[in-house]
């Protein structure tokens, strides 16, 4: 019978191994983790997209290290995600944004070549409204040379040091997003075989739409920052406007900007004077991804991949998107704000 489609199907698991058919010293171990991360991807989907009848919606009581409240669905998702890494040997260190310090690999456990780090689920303060959110992670090989447990020196590394990023975002349809430097390329959930299959091979941002940031916080921002924003709606002289799109869930604002074009900036302001942001949890995966796409990520004052991390959960202005957007803010940073 011959096949009715010539539609190539591409399983995200083909997908990665075609990928390390690029890199021929290759071993296969970051193979291994991307694909782990796309099971866990599958585990964390299928409580997202139900949480209100499994009963695991809603608060645990506890804070976390960012003082925020944890969920019970961050909970879950950081449990899978270190769960299916803790015993492969593939990893020396984790780092979560859920966990106060560095995550050694259980000493029962070899130690691997490899750092990952994750929020678990970004945007989670959403889940009770319904709104997308979603995992990110990051990949960096171990910088200390012993074959022992990882150390903070492995996890605080430069953005420009990261072999791979991505991100899940569970909203209408669940995606996995990843690079390993070598383009972006999105995989939407299938449910009914449980396989991520490629849409949206080779993202490149598109021409520029939405501008996306919290104008609620206005008052609180330098005066570059607000003279940029006003930019962006066609005023200071700009001839263009953007629309503003802002969900407050970065994963889901940044992944419509990536496919839509545009800027998402997350300033500091008076509160925040280092921004909201995690280095190494949010604005590092997030822009190595936006950069791989032909954007731009900084800080408003340089980019974020050149920056060395000095805290594990330090925070950071973000600035992220299409290039001349993400300039134009550094333009205004520097001339208004000194
Ligand atoms: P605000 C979610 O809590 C988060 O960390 C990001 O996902 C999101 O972009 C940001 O905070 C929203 O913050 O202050 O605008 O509510």
């Amino acid at each position: 019978m011959p096949l009715r489609t010539n539609k190539r199907i591409v399983t995200i698991e083909r997908h990665i191994l075609d990928e390390q058919a690029a890199f021929p010293d290759a071993t296969g171990t970051l193979t291994a983790i991307l694909y782990d991360m796309a099971v866990a991807a599958k585990l964390i989907s299928s409580h997202t997209t139900r949480a209100g009848l499994a009963d695991i919606i809603g608060a645990t009581g506890e804070v976390n290290v960012q003082g925020e409240e944890v969920q019970l669905l961050d909970e879950y998702a950081h449990r899978i995600i270190f769960q299916l890494n803790d015993h492969t040997g593939r990893l020396c260190v984790m780092g979560s944004e859920e966990e106060k310090e560095i995550i050694p690999i259980p000493s029962k456990y070899t130690c691997g070549k490899y750092v990952l780090l994750f929020d678990p689920l970004d945007g989670s303060s959403n889940i009770d409204f319904n709104v997308s959110v979603g995992t990110i992670f990051s990949i960096f090989r171990r910088k200390t040379e012993f074959d022992g447990p990882g150390t903070l020196e492995d996890v605080l590394q430069k953005g420009s040091d990261i072999v791979a990023a991505g991100y899940i975002v569970y909203g209408s349809s669940t995606m996995m997003v990843y690079s390993t430097g070598n383009g972006v390329h999105g995989f939407t959930l299938d449910p009914s075989i449980g396989e991520f299959l490629l849409s949206h091979p080779n993202i490149r941002l598109p021409e520029a739409r939405f501008y996306s940031a919290n104008q609620g916080y206005q008052s609180r921002w330098s005066d570059g920052v607000q003279r940029y924003t006003r930019w962006l709606r066609g005023e200071e002289g700009n001839t263009q406007s953007l629309s503003l799109r802002y969900i407050g869930s970065m994963i889901a604002d940044i992944h419509r900007n990536l496919l839509g074009g545009g800027v998402f900036y997350y300033p500091a302001d008076t509160k925040s004077p280092n921004g909201k942001l995690r280095m190494l949890f949010e604005a590092q995966p997030m822009s190595f991804i936006i950069e791989q796409a032909g954007g731009y990520a900084s800080t408003g004052r340089q980019p974020i991949r050149d920056i060395q991390p000095t805290q594990l959960h330090q925070r950071t202005p973000l600035y992220v998107g299409n290039r001349e957007l993400v300039e134009k803010a550094e333009e205004f940073i520097a001339k208004y704000d000194g």
